[in-house]
This record gives C-alpha cells, sequence and structure tokens, in this order.
C-alpha cells in the first residue's frame, strides 16, 4: 500500500441510492447541461497540453460556498447553511498563482476570486458619477477594483479559470459529476478541493410539495432523506487517479478529529481539512494517513490567512503524488 494514495479498499458504495438521487433530480435543462460539458470539455482540452515549461498543467477543482435545499418544487422556501464561500474563492487565487487551472464550482453570490479585499457592495461603494456620462472608481479603492478586475481578467483570458454556479444540492451534485467525468483524463495532474458546505439531508424531488406550503395547514412535519455520500464514487468511479481533499467542519472540538480521520479512511481520501466554525480563519489541521499537519493563519501579519500555507501544503503533496504515480 502507498502511503499517499492510501488503501485501495473502498466502503460499500450505495450505487442504487446514488443512481435514484441523480434519476429523480430535477435537470439542469438540456441548454444549460449542453454549455457546461461543452465550457468543461474546451476548458481541459486547453489545459491538457502542456505548459511552456513542458511539464504537464494540472487542474483543480475547487468547491465553494453551501448547497441549498429546496423545501417546494416551485422553490420558495429552502434550507441553507453558514457558507461563505471565503475559503474557496481565496484558495482559487492561491491555486492560480501556483500555475493551476481552476474549476470554481460556487455557490451564487458567495465570495468569488480576486474581490476579498473590497467593499461587499463593490458598484455602489467603489464608483462615482464624475459627470453626467462618466463614471469614475473612487480614488480610496482605486488600486483594489484595478487589481481585482485585471487579476481576474489575466486568468479568464488565459483561459486558466473556468467559474461553474450552483444554488441547490441537484445542481452542486450533477455539476460536479460533470466535472469529475471530464477530468478523469488529466489522471494524477487532476485534483479535488472540495471546501463547498454540502447538505447532508434533503427533500427528493418526487416527495417534495409542488406549490407553496401553506401555513394554513398548521405546523410543518417534514422528513429529510440522506444525501448519498458521493466521496467514494468520485474516487473510485468519476476519477480514480485525482488526487483528493475533502474538508470536515464541525462545531464540537472533540469529535472534530475523529470524524476527519473517518472520512479520510471511509471515503479514500489523500487528505482531509478539519476545521472548527468558530477558529476555521485562523487554524486547519490536515489530517493525512502520515499524520496531521496543523496549519495556522501568521498572526503577525495583518493580511496574511490559513489559505496561503494552506493551498501551500496541498501543492507540494500533489507534486509528491503524482511523482509517485509516474
Ligand atoms: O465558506 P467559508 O469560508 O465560510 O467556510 C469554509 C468551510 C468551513 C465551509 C470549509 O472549510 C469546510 O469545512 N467545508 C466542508 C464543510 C462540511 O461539509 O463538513
Amino acid at each position: 500500500m502507498d502511503a499517499i494514495n492510501g488503501s485501495e479498499s473502498f466502503e460499500e458504495i450505495p450505487y442504487a441510492d446514488i443512481k435514484s438521487f441523480f434519476d429523480s433530480a430535477p435537470s439542469l435543462g438540456d441548454a444549460a447541461e449542453t454549455k457546461i460539458k461543452e465550457e468543461l470539455e474546451n476548458f481541459i482540452r486547453r489545459n491538457s497540453s502542456p505548459s511552456e515549461n513542458g511539464t504537464a498543467r494540472r487542474v483543480v477543482c475547487v468547491t465553494s460556498g453551501g448547497t441549498t435545499v429546496p423545501l417546494e418544487q416551485r422553490c420558495v422556501r429552502y434550507i441553507d447553511n453558514f457558507s461563505s464561500g471565503h475559503r474557496g474563492a481565496a484558495s482559487t487565487e492561491y491555486f492560480l498563482k501556483a500555475g493551476y487551472a481552476v474549476v470554481f464550482l460556487y455557490r451564487k453570490g458567495t465570495c468569488q476570486p480576486y474581490c476579498s479585499s473590497l467593499p461587499d457592495d463593490p458598484l455602489l461603494e467603489c464608483f462615482e458619477v464624475s459627470s453626467e456620462s462618466n463614471i469614475t472608481v473612487h480614488q480610496t479603492h482605486a488600486e483594489k477594483v484595478k487589481g481585482a478586475i485585471s487579476d481576474h481578467r489575466a486568468a479568464i483570458a488565459r483561459g486558466s479559470l473556468l467559474k461553474l454556479p450552483f444554488t441547490t444540492i441537484f445542481e452542486y451534485l450533477q455539476i460536479l459529476q460533470f466535472i469529475a467525468l471530464s477530468m478523469r483524463s488529466l489522471g494524477p495532474n487532476a485534483m479535488f478541493y472540495l471546501a463547498a458546505a454540502v447538505s447532508d439531508f434533503y427533500v427528493p424531488w418526487e416527495s417534495m410539495a409542488l406549490h407553496k406550503i401553506q401555513s394554513a395547514s398548521g405546523p410543518l412535519d417534514i422528513r429529510l432523506a440522506q444525501v448519498p455520500k458521493m466521496l467514494p464514487v468520485l474516487r473510485k468511479d468519476w476519477a480514480p487517479m485525482a488526487f483528493c481533499i475533502s474538508f470536515k467542519l464541525e462545531t464540537d472540538t472533540k469529535i472534530l478529529l475523529e470524524k476527519a480521520d473517518m472520512a479520510l479512511k471511509k471515503y479514500n481520501m489523500h487528505m482531509v481539512v478539519a476545521n472548527e466554525l468558530k477558529t476555521r480563519k485562523e487554524e486547519v489541521i490536515v489530517v493525512t494517513k502520515n499524520g496531521n499537519i496543523t496549519i495556522r493563519r501568521d498572526m503577525t501579519h495583518a493580511g496574511a490567512d490559513v489559505e496561503e500555507p494552506l493551498v501551500k501544503l496541498i501543492v507540494d503533496r500533489h507534486s509528491a503524488y503524482i511523482s509517485s504515480q509516474s
């Protein structure tokens, strides 16, 4: 057994539950599905050729933000979670800087790469109408706005960043499957960095109310089904050679490492990043088969974050993984 590869034993994969999840999930729509598949195909083709220094390019799928769980088919209400998408957006910037191409699978409306230093409402706060036909950037925000626009445009123009939005758990898992199947051809050069906060429970489409649930009917009883675990099928079938990092969030520190360790073994992940809700911006613990590594934000630098050293560690481990496969 290779320490980096991990054990080859997979927990029993609930194929029947996975099939029934996808079979009953509302379709993304033919046009949307075709567009996503074409964008992915072009992106992977473009990033499959060797880079300028002759080495094969690496592609990472970064997932970011939380999935919603609709309560009605014509959805008025849904269950959501806390995730801001900061981790995914900041990590995307560092992966791009490290030379990776990034498929950024993000929740609509959450943090975006290169925007973390801008105010919450950049359009209204960064710009001013200087004359009837002219809009200018307010002096105090000029450098940050210029930096964000030029870094983002450069990543898109280089063909290094593909952004795919989702809202619901159904959209997220369907698009993740398309991404994984299209990245399969990259072998060990592919990586999954699964930072999205994905719902564990959902209302199956066929048992969901069609219309807005009426309050006149009294208190609401809803039975939520368990979302089938997709990590083992991602590892075993969708993209078996890819380097896979999942995240584990808990609020009870006493169970955090135990749960992360369980995920590492049960889902055959290469690394699991464990974090606690309150301290997630200060510290994470990377759980691996060879031991745990604590990564902390550099408290002596105001702008320092935990994602920079985290991505650096992961890039190094990915390099070792690629070498071990060649
Ligand atoms: O999105 P964010 O920056 O607010 O938080 C990041 C995070 C805590 C969602 C992520 O680090 C994470 O742990 N994701 C997996 C959560 C889970 O399903 O356990």
